[in-house]
């Protein structure tokens, strides 16, 4: 069977749902095609902290009611080391801006309720999806569907297929850059239906590793530690974990957390990647398909939010005026913003961790750089500007 669409976009995570609800508005018709079920998809526990950028794209997408309403505004963070607590004010610090806490689960259920709502279809389950031509005028996808082979026609192709998919395998190799680098540990992250230790996240900095406080809502807690690679989470019982956590936070800290059963818990290796370019032809990577970030500064979502900014842009030109402009800057753009919180979650990332092969010296300097941090207002709006977001 042969369908003809403006735009195909090859994965419903969030850049691929967020990207098909502006096009939409735009009247420019789209087709996601997802490997997985949609339960598969709305099953995943993944990020809970959005810039204000991100926002603001719901908000354009019309998706922002409930966000607006059961999100939680942060005007602060806070870095704990040395058996204390230290906030950074980011409201005060980048002179009024703050980040909202509201789960990605959350995000993609309000852009999947949108899609249905407009009745712009996303075909779940859809089996080897395979973009060809982009290199010329008339790119198209193949895939197959309960054992039945489709293509659908298209005049652009956007991979929003995550760091796994197909889109960036299928770039012509010998244009493709990549760059990379992989930490020696992972995050051990466990939900929970009790309330956070603290009304904002804290960053936690010990000799036995790196913790992370964050939260769902005020009933809902998520928190993380830093794990040996090798690990198995079946390995880690919700004792062990309850009890590792609180050795790693501030003793006044420790005795705020509430613990119970665990909903989820999963091991997430750490990893920084960037592809170069992002663009091939009418193929387009956005999200995790061009690059990943190590969770630390909360910027994985929010650099999928900020290149479905950019390419949303450019072909909203392109339909609206014709001009290529913006499609042939969408990598150059996008990869500039990119490049700045691969910056900041490496360095968060380095500060924060116990690194194997460091030993006394790099803990030293760790001290020393998180000292300089909370007692420089530089250093501080430094942190607190990224951590909030660049702007677009
Ligand atoms: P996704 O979410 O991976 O979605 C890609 C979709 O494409 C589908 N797919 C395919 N479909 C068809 N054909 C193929 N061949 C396909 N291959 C794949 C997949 O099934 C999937 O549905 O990428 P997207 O949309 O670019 O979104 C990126 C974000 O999901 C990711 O950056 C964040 O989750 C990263 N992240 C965080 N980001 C933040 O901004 N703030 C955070 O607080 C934060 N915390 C986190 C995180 C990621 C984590 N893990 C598990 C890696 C915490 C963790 C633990
Ligand atoms: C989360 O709540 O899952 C979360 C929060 C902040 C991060 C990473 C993950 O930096």
């Amino acid at each position: 069977m042969s369908k003809r669409v403006k735009v195909g976009i090859i994965g419903s995570g969030p850049a691929g749902l967020l990207l098909g609800q502006l096009l939409h508005r735009a009247g420019i018709e789209t087709v996601i095609l997802e490997r997985r079920s949609q339960d598969y998809v709305l099953g995943r526990i993944r990020a809970g902290v959005l810039e204000q950028g991100a926002v603001g794209l719901m908000d354009k997408a019309g998706c922002g009611t409930r966000l607006h309403s059961e999100g939680l505004v942060h005007a602060g963070v806070n870095l704990a080391f040395d058996g204390e607590l230290h906030r950074i004010d980011l409201e005060e610090l980048t002179g009024g801006d703050t980040v909202m806490v509201y789960g990605q689960t959350e995000v993609t259920h309000d852009l999947m309720d949108a899609r249905a709502e407009v009745g712009a279809p996303t075909i779940y389950e859809a089996d080897k999806v395979q973009p060809h031509d982009f290199d010329g005028q008339s790119p198209y996808l193949t895939y197959e569907k309960d054992g039945r082979s489709h293509r659908l026609d298209c005049d652009f192709i956007a991979g929003c297929d995550g760091y796994h998919g197909i889109s960036r395998q299928s770039a012509p190799q010998n244009i493709l850059k990549t760059y990379e680098r992989i930490y020696p540990f992972g995050w051990l992250g466990l939900l929970a239906d009790v309330p956070p230790a603290n009304h904002e996240l804290v960053y936690a900095n010990s000799a036995r590793g790196f913790a992370l406080c964050s939260m769902r809502s005020l009933e809902r807690s998520r928190y993380y530690i830093q794990c040996d690679l090798n690990d198995a989470v079946e390995a880690w019982s919700d004792e062990a974990f309850w009890d590792e956590l609180r050795h790693r936070l501030p003793d006044r800290l420790a005795q705020c957390v509430t613990t119970g059963p665990s909903i989820e818990k999963s091991i997430a290796p750490l990893r920084s990647f960037v592809a170069e370019p992002l663009r091939f032809g009418r193929l387009f990577l956005c999200g995790d398909a061009g690059h990943i970030v190590p969770p630390t500064g909360a910027k994985g979502l929010n650099l999928a939010a900020s290149d479905v900014h950019y390419l949303y842009e450019a072909l909203a030109a392109y339909y609206r005026d014709g001009s290529e402009a913006g499609i042939d800057g969408y990598s150059a753009a996008a990869l500039a913003r990119v490049w700045k919180a691969e910056r900041f979650s490496w360095w968060f990332t380095t500060m924060m961790h116990r690194f194997p092969d460091d030993g006394p010296f790099g803990q030293k300097i760790q001290e020393a750089e998180l000292d300089y941090l909370v007692g420089s207002r530089a250093a501080a709006t430094s942190l607190a500007e990224n951590y909030v977001g660049l702007p677009y």
